[in-house]
């Protein structure tokens, strides 16, 4: 229980971090750079979405951006009970996904290191890994 908690709080972290790298950059949402150099497309930009249908996670590996917390947004479309709840093994977390309504996740992956979840029974599984 304690780690659930300890979860939570790094995810408020996380976003607390993205409002403020948002603010010491003052731009106006379509520049990014790293380093002074401009290199991340607006495709690569989150949210992202990952849909439970009924064959499984869609995509099955979601590519994101390494190294920065990055939202993740997960939608049930599917009515079988199967997808009702994501887990994070990794993360020591699990998210109840109601059908139909949107929950999102706050994550950070590094290149050597993918994210996994499944459902709750485990047997539909996907995973978040990182691109450049
Ligand atoms: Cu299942």
């Amino acid at each position: 229980m304690v780690k659930v908690i300890v979860s939570l709080l790094a995810l408020s972290a996380a976003s607390g971090c993205k409002n403020k790298s948002d603010s010491s950059t003052n731009s106006e949402g379509e520049a990014h750079s790293h380093n002074g150099k401009s290199h991340t497309h607006a495709s690569q930009k989150g949210p992202f979405k990952v849909t439970v249908a009924d064959h499984g996670y869609e995509p099955g590996e979601l590519m994101i951006p390494a190294n920065q917390p990055s939202e993740i947004i997960f939608t049930r479309t599917s009515k079988s009970a199967c997808g009702e709840k994501v887990v994070f093994p990794d993360l020591k977390l699990e998210k109840e996904l109601p059908l139909n309504t949107p929950v999102s996740v706050n994550v950070t992956v590094t290149k050597d290191k993918p994210i996994r979840f499944a459902c709750g029974m485990d047997m539909m599984r996907g995973s978040i890994v990182a691109i450049q």
